[in-house]
Formats: C-alpha cells, sequence, structure tokens
C-alpha cells in the first residue's frame, strides 16, 4: 500500500521480521484506519442492532460484557497487505506486516442477532463504525450467525483504541476491512448495501475488465520471517521459521525451498495449529556461505495451495490491489546479507 497523504488515513506495519511464536503483541498490532482513531467515552458508546428484526435493541458496552463471551485465536489481514506493486518488499514487514494474531475475546454476533430476533427477509446484515468515514460492510447472515464475534478484549485486556475500543468485529478469516472498528449500529437487511468500501475499494480488476467484488476469504499465505530481507546470515546452522495462514481453515502443510523453488522441504509445523490462526514453520538447516534463493509455500486443510507469483498473475492479472497471496522469496548473498529476491 503507497504511504498516505493524510496522517488521519494511516496504517503501520507489524515486524514480522521479529516475531517469535504466533501471538501479536497488541502494542505490534498492525493499524489500519481510514478516517484516524476515534476517541470513544465507553460510558456513553452504544451498538444498535435494528433493521429486519423482530426487536430492536440498543446495547451498551456494560450489556455486552455481561453476555458469554468466548476467546479465539485468529489472524487479522488487509487484503491491501502485499500491495501487487509492491511485491518484493525489501523486509517482511513491509511486504506482509498489514497482518497479525491476537487472543480475542468477545461475544458471539450470533447471540445478539437472536436477542434481537432476525427475521428469515434478512440475509445479510450491515455494520457501521463510530469513526469519522462511519465506515461500513455488509456480511452475509450465515457468516453472521456463524463464526463472527462481537469483540471486547485482545491478548487479555481491553482493545486498545487503534484496534477499535470497545467493541469492534472480528471476521476470522475475511479480509481485514470487513473487522469493523468502533462497533456502532448493525442493520440486518435483504441484500447487499454496495458501500463504498465494497465497490469503489476491496474490489480487483481482473485481465478480462470485469472486477471482483465481495472477495472476503483471505486464501493461504506465508512468509519466512527469518532470516529475511534486512537480517545478515552467518554460515553454519541457521533455522528457517515462518509463519503461514490461511482463511479458509488450518495450515496442513509448508514447504521450503532452498534453491530458487526447484526442489521442496517439509517443514515442522508448531502446535498449536489452530483455524484461521497463525502457525508457526521451522525447518532445520545449514548455509554453506553460497548464494541461494529462499522460499515457503503452503497448503491448507481445504486443499487450497500458496501460488507462485507467476501462477497468480497468470489468473489475476496485473490490475488488482487486493489478495495477494504468491510465494515471496528471500535471497541470502554470498556475504551473508538478505534481501528480496
Ligand atoms: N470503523 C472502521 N473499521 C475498520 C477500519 C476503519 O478505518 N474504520 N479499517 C479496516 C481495515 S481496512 C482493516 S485492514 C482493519 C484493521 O484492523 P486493525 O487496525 O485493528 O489492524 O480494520 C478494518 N475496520
Ligand atoms: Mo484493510
Amino acid at each position: 500500500m503507497p504511504e498516505t497523504r493524510f496522517p488521519e488515513e494511516s496504517q503501520s506495519r507489524t515486524p514480522l521480521q521479529d516475531s517469535c511464536g504466533i501471538l501479536t503483541p497488541s502494542a505490534l498490532h498492525y493499524e489500519r484506519h481510514h478516517s484516524g482513531v476515534p476517541a470513544i467515552d465507553p460510558a456513553a458508546h452504544r451498538l444498535l442492532i435494528h433493521g429486519l428484526v423482530d426487536r430492536p435493541i440498543i446495547f451498551t458496552v456494560e450489556d455486552i460484557r455481561r453476555l458469554p463471551s468466548i476467546s479465539r485465536i485468529y489472524f487479522l489481514e488487509c487484503s491491501g497487505n502485499t500491495v501487487w506493486a509492491d511485491h518484493a518488499g525489501p523486509t517482511a514487514q513491509r511486504s506482509h506486516g498489514l497482518a497479525s494474531c491476537s487472543e480475542w475475546t468477545g461475544v458471539p454476533l450470533s447471540i445478539l442477532l437472536s436477542e434481537a430476533g432476525v427475521q428469515p427477509r434478512a440475509r445479510w446484515i450491515l455494520a457501521e463504525g463510530a469513526d469519522a468515514c462511519k465506515m461500513q460492510r455488509s456480511l452475509p447472515i450465515e457468516k453472521a450467525m456463524d463464526d463472527i464475534l462481537v469483540a471486547w478484549g485482545q491478548n487479555g485486556e481491553a482493545l486498545r483504541p487503534e484496534q477499535g475500543y470497545p467493541l469492534r468485529l472480528v471476521v476470522p478469516g475475511w479480509e481485514g476491512n470487513v473487522s469493523v472498528k468502533w462497533l456502532r449500529r448493525i442493520e440486518a437487511v435483504d441484500q447487499p448495501y454496495m458501500t463504498r468500501d465494497e465497490t469503489a475499494r476491496y474490489t480487483d480488476l481482473m485481465p478480462d475488465g470485469k472486477a471482483r467484488i465481495f472477495t472476503f476469504v483471505m486464501d493461504a499465505k506465508s512468509i519466512i520471517t527469518c532470516p529475511s530481507g534486512g537480517q545478515s546470515v552467518k554460515p553454519g546452522f541457521c533455522e528457517i521459521t515462518g509463519l503461514a495462514w490461511s482463511g479458509r481453515g488450518r495450515i496442513e502443510r509448508v514447504e521450503i525451498s532452498v534453491d530458487g523453488g526447484k526442489t521442496w522441504i517439509d517443514a515442522a509445523l508448531q502446535e498449536p495449529r489452530l483455524d484461521k490462526s497463525f502457525t508457526r514453520f521451522r525447518l532445520p538447516w545449514k548455509w554453506d556461505g553460497s548464494e541461494v534463493e529462499l522460499q515457503s509455500r503452503c497448503a491448507d486443510n481445504t486443499g487450497s495451495v500458496q501460488p507462485s507469483w507467476d501462477a497468480l498473475v497468470a489468473v489475476r492479472g496485473v490490475h488488482s490491489d487486493y489478495h495477494n497471496n504468491a510465494i515471496k522469496a528471500w535471497k541470502i548473498s554470498a556475504d551473508g546479507r538478505v534481501t528480496s529476491a
């Protein structure tokens, strides 16, 4: 994603090259906001559920926290992570850092919708944020009744203001944009609303001139975080490690190539391997001091495999902005320096 001209329309990226394990510390969670971070008084904040429901309800934050909550570990990734023009980003943070993974605590949205009595005519919901842009996204009712959380906690503490305090949606496995922060309104509706962020943005121009729209699911993706761009390696033992994730399910396999994609070796997958979460992979290796190219390729339990850059471009062309899950390559030069290949 290009640097933005306005400070209120900003982003910050997780330093994945320094990560260990699968959880992102909250202070290092990536941030993406379209109209800055609103200062919200939790005592004054309300969540309205209305539209095609039998009983419209206004919840306070206290009301929400009284309901049965669950905690789940899920990754969140902006579909604009790894923009096509910046595929060769020089560091893991630069090319893949709009992805993070947290333990989220919240109330299943299905409980709130059941409280309100969603009518059979309601096929979609519209979720709206309380920030200046009033971020709005439409989501199918099936997903809303499945695993979406109205989250109030992250990694053992309250959500941080940048992550949507006091309430946000967490939509597991789907593009980060639909996890509406500073959530203030949910309307049950009979069709998608075609809001700005699901028409002008978050659509991809295909080679035939048509645009893909409502591309919710984040596909299988992985990156070697160590060694990665900006780091340097000494000859001898070197553990290759990184992160893999898929919005379709659980990571089943990560393969590593140390010869530019000619041959592949299975990496060990560290437990826990959770649905729609980061999975840490590791491979013991010995660097012999010659120039090499490292790549990782993952597959999930639905059979979805991370594509090469050429295979992705063959299907999607070069005019997409979103959903680049291509294999990322790093080069180790003879002097040990690691750069994007
Ligand atoms: N209300 C609101 N919700 C929002 C946004 C926003 O600007 N306003 N940004 C979206 C985008 S584009 C992404 S990728 C995620 C980022 O969540 P994070 O900042 O907690 O990482 O929030 C989404 N929810
Ligand atoms: Mo995003």
